[in-house]
């Protein structure tokens, strides 16, 4: 009878241990571990390409102003402001250029336009 006892004694004690340990680690993993491999992969970059005319540049943001086509999966037909990869890609581009551009969305509703060039007629 004492025998049962103790073991009963120990198994809850152990039973505790082990609760208070997984909802520690729960807790842990949500709040600051930041090195968690995620369980489902990232999603591959969106990418199209766009045709369209340059309406504008803001030099301090680098962002460019595209009035494009449709880009099927990414964008739709209309005019938007759009972040540069890299600053220099505006340069040579003024107000009015026909462009043929590279847009990427890395992150759903962030886009950014990765490469752009100037359409001769
Ligand atoms: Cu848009």
């Amino acid at each position: 009878m004492w025998r049962m006892n103790k073991l009963t004694i120990l198994l809850a004690a152990a039973t505790l241990l082990t609760l208070a340990a997984c909802s520690k680690n729960t807790g842990q993993s949500s709040a600051t571990d930041s090195t968690a491999v995620p369980t489902v992969p990232a999603a591959p970059v969106k990418q199209g390409t766009g045709l369209g005319k340059v309406e504008g540049f803001d030099t301090t943001l680098h962002t460019i102003t595209l009035n494009h086509n449709d880009i099927p999966g990414i964008m739709e037909a209309m005019s938007m402001e759009y972040t540069l990869a890299r600053p220099e890609l505006a340069h040579g581009l003024v107000a009015g250029d026909s462009v043929k551009f590279t847009l990427q969305e890395p992150a759903t509703g962030t886009f950014i336009v990765s490469a752009i060039e100037k359409l001769h007629k």
